[in-house]
């Protein structure tokens, strides 16, 4: 996996883990395929590709992202060195299938539509070069995806998808443009089945639900998963994370029945506090309203929220810079990925800024690498110096560490009994050893730390799981989260107000012997750009 803000490169090693998830669109592909084909998973985020693989296969099944464009050319001359066919499919083939040579097929769009084409053409002989469709698939019908292939302890989480596809439409969102506008969902018992299959296998870390907006159809979520969730976490406590809009702040209701079905960690596209550059990108779903406050009502309803924002819209001015800093640094937003507009191909972006004559060559793919594909109406140098002084300034110890104190401050962990594990302790002193011994926020670090110790207890012991090390929670003793409703708004948003309150609710947290414990997976978080 190339080194990308979600690749979590130096975070994954303080839990000893070697990627963040496993390939979800390989697993669902092994699954569809003949059942007496014998199938072997080789990720090679976790995993060197070796002579002794391809001596075993006949054919290899390659799929990957934009990003990973170098390293899949060089798995596919290394599988036509040794003879091998090469089918391939997934993101980065269904963007840019016309680049790469040495594929003997393209199995393009969702396999659930293309891949049983390919299969029967195979078996008749026939199979053509070119699979793709511009129908989207009934993912009621998507098989299971085979855990079985699957090194568990090699990732840090699960994934599960629920929906695909996203009822908006941001002018530079290329899910929709692979995935589609309408919200296709899996039927609730599939997705109980699948969480029945990772937790028969021993699963117990964390799931990531790897839709675009899990809150597509919110009635369907509180009528039919939710429920059937909530009731599947009893005695279990996984926590979980997705990716959803910022409007699932104007509904608590639905805010409290995610976090009691263990939604701990929350990816929103914020993009930009400007209004007229959400409304250049057709966030309409962001307009017009206080965005500190929504994150800071999930932050009290018990979510972590991670956030993705972007420079470089036609509509900002030299003022966006600072004004994103103090944005990100006031909504206590701890992993917040602010990336340079790009324009994918497939989006409403590419295609107007064709017509503008301001599309450059290929996207590099990696949307906070400081690269874009697009000609800027802010003059480029001015843009790119503006950006990095972003990154600069929030990863800076100072303003990080300062961020995580605004965050904690605001957020009601939900009350889930939590055992600490081995694992985690390890985690722990790792963290006291990189961060706080040789690492140059040290002094930060201790800060932090005790500033946490100082609140109490409970709220230590998650806080430092949380943030100190990034890892994930172990099982709950018994029982789930049991919410506290009168948190919602429940009290102002001053700086005094915040320590009172939270020592208000250690106090309440210890009187009720119940700690909460479900934190997301590493350090900076989750999930990628353009979402939500
Ligand atoms: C989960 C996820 C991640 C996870 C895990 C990735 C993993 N190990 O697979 C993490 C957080 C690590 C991640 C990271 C990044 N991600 Co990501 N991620 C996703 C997300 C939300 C879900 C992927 C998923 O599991 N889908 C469910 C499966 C079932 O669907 P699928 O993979 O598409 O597979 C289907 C088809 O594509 C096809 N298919 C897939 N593979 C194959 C192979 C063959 C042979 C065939 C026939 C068919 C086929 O059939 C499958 C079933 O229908 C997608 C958005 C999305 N909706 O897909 C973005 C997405 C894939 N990510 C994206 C990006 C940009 C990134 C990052 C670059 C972000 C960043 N700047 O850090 C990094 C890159 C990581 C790296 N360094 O390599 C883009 C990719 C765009 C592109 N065209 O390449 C997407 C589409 C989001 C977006 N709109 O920007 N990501
Ligand atoms: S950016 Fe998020 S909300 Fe907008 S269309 Fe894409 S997935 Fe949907």
């Amino acid at each position: 996996m190339p080194p990308t803000f979600w690749s979590f490169k130096r975070a994954l090693g303080f839990i000893g883990k070697k990627a963040s998830s496993p390939p979800l669109g390989l697993l669902t592909v092994a699954a569809m395929l003949p059942s007496d084909w014998p199938v072997r998973l080789v990720d090679t985020t976790v995993r060197k590709l070796t002579e002794k693989h391809l001596a075993w296969a006949d054919c290899a099944f390659i799929s990957g992202m934009v990003v990973q464009r170098e390293s899949a050319r060089a798995v596919i001359a290394r599988c036509n060195d040794a003879g091998v066919k090469v089918v391939a499919g997934g993101p980065l083939f269904t963007s840019e299938y016309e680049s790469f040579e040495g594929v003997d097929h393209f199995v393009l769009n969702e396999a659930e539509v293309t891949l049983p084409r390919f299969l029967s053409d195979l078996e008749r002989g026939c199979a053509e070069r070119l699979y793709t469709s511009t129908e989207f698939a009934d993912i009621r019908k998507s098989p299971a995806p085979r855990w079985d292939l699957v090194e568990l302890n090699r990732y840090a989480s699960m994934s599960v998808q629920y929906s695909r596809g996203c009822p908006y439409d941001c002018e530079f969102c290329n899910v929709t443009t692979l995935f589609g506008h309408k919200w296709r969902t899996k039927t609730t018992e599939q997705v109980i089945a699948e969480l029945d299959g990772l937790y028969t296998l021993g699963w117990r870390r964390g799931i990531f639900f790897v839709d675009d907006n899990l809150i597509g159809n919110r009635r369907a979520l509180k009528e039919d998963l939710l429920p059937a969730l909530i009731a599947w976490q009893k005695g279990k406590g996984i926590p979980l994370q997705t990716q959803l809009s910022i409007d699932l702040a104007d509904d608590e209701p639905l805010t409290r029945m995610m976090v009691e079905a263990g939604f701990r960690t929350v990816f929103v596209g914020i993009e930009t506090p400007d209004e007229e550059s959400l409304a250049e990108c057709n966030k309409r779903q962001n307009k017009g309203r206080n965005l500190v406050d929504d994150v800071k009502r999930l932050q009290r309803a018990g979510l972590e929220v991670q956030g993705g924002f972007i420079v470089g819209f036609d509509h900002d001015s030299p003022s966006i810079f600072q004004r994103q800093i103090e944005f990100i640094q006031r909504s206590g937003i701890v992993t917040a990925m602010v990336g340079l507009l790009q324009a994918p191909p497939g989006t409403r972006l590419n295609e107007r800024l064709r017509r503008e004559d301001r599309l450059l060559e290929r996207g590099s793919g990696d949307n906070v690498d400081g690269t874009t594909n697009i000609v800027p109406v802010m003059n480029l140098q001015l843009l790119r110096e503006g950006y990095e002084r972003i990154l600069n300034t929030i990863y800076s110890p100072k303003h990080y560490y300062k961020r995580v104190r605004t965050f904690l401050r605001e957020y009601r962990a939900p009350a889930i009994r939590d055992s600490l594990t081995a694992r985690q302790i390890l985690a722990f002193f790792r963290s006291v050893y990189r961060l706080g011994i040789v690492g140059r926020e040290r002094l930060q670090y201790w800060k932090l730390l005790l500033w946490t110790v100082f609140r109490g207890p409970s709220d230590f012991r998650w806080r430092s799981r949380s943030r100190f090390t990034g890892t994930t929670s172990g099982r709950p003793a018994s029982g789930t989260s049991c919410h506290r409703s009168s948190q919602w708004d429940a009290l102002p948003l001053d700086d005094t107000g915040h320590a009172r309150r939270s020592l208000r609710i250690v106090r309440r947290k210890l009187t009720a012997n119940c700690l909460c414990g479900v934190s997301p997976l590493v350090p900076g978080g989750f999930e990628p750009p353009s979402t939500g």
